[in-house]
């Protein structure tokens, strides 16, 4: 069991914590319409550490209309696209400069280790501004040789013109808040739309401070909107408002069904980035310290509360008991704590809702015959922490290897061979996010890669993520990608001009 003391919250946070935090419309920061605010918990020790201003249909209604008159009139639409480069390049350096600020709000707010937030959620969020901040100046159309069969002898010259999809709604979840908000608004901003963005209700802190950073970079009034609310209320108003020309969401693939009703009723464009149960499969030849290692992390990273976990391992049968009893040495051996402490290794579940759902899939496990290699229940206590646990025993039927859990549960199950029954095993599932594969034959780990449907592979590496490839699912795990030239396409729509010559 382990005590978790309340953290020593940093002076400057503390500070920035006392009064209720407001909300960004129009570059300037107000109270809800309603004057009602909601709680921020600290999850390790279920104590509120903020309060924070409950946007809901009206605050909605005031942002969208910010954000249409910036697109429509605002500096940002004729600003040339070097200007908007380097603003956003400004807003990565800023979030460089407030890296020990940000990763301690992200550790108080969503309980992940400070260091992880420093070392991933900051340095990433940064490099996100910092790398599309590049395609401002590179979003390029085509000249189109075309022969207009229908005007015999005439001549023309044709091009396509990318221009910006106009107001977007931008609705994130909470297992990375900061980064979360890096990657939608990086590439809204880089293609010129203007933005309202819901942040989670269980996490908001990072994302206002993040719109604090984003107008001393000189973001101009209304180009970024942040609402802080629930996702039946504000989120919902964003999804069906009627002057939102594009939705991006992130979050479970139920809401992500809400999203596309709400969007249909004006035919929105709409991107999702949903849920996944990830395999990860190591091979008889894997570099076993590696694989191991690698397997750990896949699951236990951020406390599984990953959309591309890597939650369902497989493994080949004649290594399949020292690898599994591996990983389970290894998550033994992980510091669980308040996620303010220096020595914390991994930090509690996100809130309370979490905890009860994660916990409740620990307990259908064991109903249904499953049995823990290490941890298995959660701690109790007034934290949300539940322990790194393995899952063995399992049966492909299982709802906690046929369910997206989000939390820190690895379901193993041996194979015999690598051929067609191991790939559709792993390729079962309604989602296609992500998936591993350990091998010291890179040629076959290539050949499994290829015939996984999910939108990333990793080999003998997992969570290499970088604001240079697409991210994103195949199947019920979305729509679109997140990140690289891929995600452009999100935010652009294309408009070709011909103009007849002579
Ligand atoms: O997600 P929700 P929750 C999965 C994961 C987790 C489960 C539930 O399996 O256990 O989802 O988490 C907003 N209209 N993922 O309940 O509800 C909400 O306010 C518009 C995977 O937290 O999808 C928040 O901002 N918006 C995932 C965001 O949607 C609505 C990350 C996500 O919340 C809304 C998180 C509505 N009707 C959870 N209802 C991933 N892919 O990374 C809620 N929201």
């Amino acid at each position: 069991n382990i005590t978790v003391t309340r953290a020593v919250v940093p002076p400057a946070i503390k500070a920035w914590l006392s009064t209720a935090r407001p909300m960004l419309i129009d570059g300037k920061w107000v109270k809800a319409q309603s004057g009602k605010t909601f709680d921020v918990f600290d999850p390790a020790t279920g104590e509120p550490i903020a309060s924070v201003a409950e946007g809901d249909k009206a605050d909605i209604d005031l942002a969208v209309k910010a954000a249409r008159r910036a697109f429509a009139s605002g500096p940002w639409s004729r600003m040339t696209p070097s200007e908007r480069g380097r603003i956003i390049h400004r807003i990565g350096d800023l979030i460089l400069e407030n890296a020990d600020e940000l990763a301690s709000l992200e550790a108080l707010d969503n309980g992940k280790p400070k260091a992880v937030a420093k070392a991933a959620d900051v340095t990433l969020a940064a490099d996100m501004f910092h790398y599309m901040s590049g395609w401002a100046t590179k979003i390029e159309g085509k000249t189109i040789p075309i022969s207009a069969l229908a005007a015999p002898g005439a001549e023309f010259v044709s091009m396509t013109r990318m221009e910006p999809i106009g107001v977007v709604g931008q609705i994130i979840p909470w297992n990375f808040p900061l980064l979360m908000a890096a990657w939608k608004l990086g590439p809204a901003l880089t293609t010129g739309c203007t933005v309202v963005l819901k942040v989670a209700e269980e996490t908001p802190l990072s994302a206002l401070r993040l719109g604090e950073l984003i107008l001393e970079a000189g973001v101009p009034a209304g180009v970024v909107n942040i609402v802080p609310g629930f996702g039946e209320t504000a989120g919902a108003a964003l999804a069906e408002h009627p002057d939102v020309d594009k939705v991006a969401f992130t979050g479970s693939t139920e809401v992500g069904r809400l999203i596309v009703q709400a969007a249909s009723r004006d035919l929105k464009k709409v991107s999702l980035e949903l849920g996944g149960k990830s395999p990860n499969i190591i091979l008889g030849d894997a570099n076993l310290e590696l694989a191991i290692a690698g397997a750990t992390a896949a699951i236990f990273f951020n406390h599984g509360q990953c959309c591309n976990a890597g939650s369902r391992l497989f493994v080949q049968r004649n290594i399949f008991d020292k690898v599994v009893e591996g990983v389970a040495a290894q998550a033994d051996k992980i510091k669980l704590g308040h996620g303010l402490s220096d020595d914390t290794e991994m930090g509690p579940l996100v809130s309370k809702v979490q905890y009860d759902r994660v916990t409740g899939y620990l307990a259908s496990g064991r109903r249904e015959g499953a049995r823990a290699l290490c941890g298995g229940e959660g701690l109790g206590g007034a934290g949300y922490f539940v322990p790194p646990t393995v899952l063995v025993d399992t049966k492909p039927n299982m709802k906690v290897v046929r369910e997206e859990i989000f939390g820190p549960v690895l379901v193993a199950t041996p194979f015999d061979e690598v051929d067609d029954a191991l790939i559709a095993e792993a390729n079962n599932t309604i989602y296609g996010l992500a998936a591993g594969v350990w091998s010291g034959n890179t040629g076959r780990a290539h050949q499994i890669a290829n015939r996984l449907r999910t939108g990333t592979v990793w080999i003998n590496c997992y969570h290499v993520f970088d604001a240079a490839l697409p991210f994103g699912g195949y199947k019920q795990s979305g729509w679109g990608r997140e990140m690289g030239q891929a995600v452009l396409s999100n935010y652009l729509e294309t408009k070709a001009i011909t103009t007849r010559l002579g």
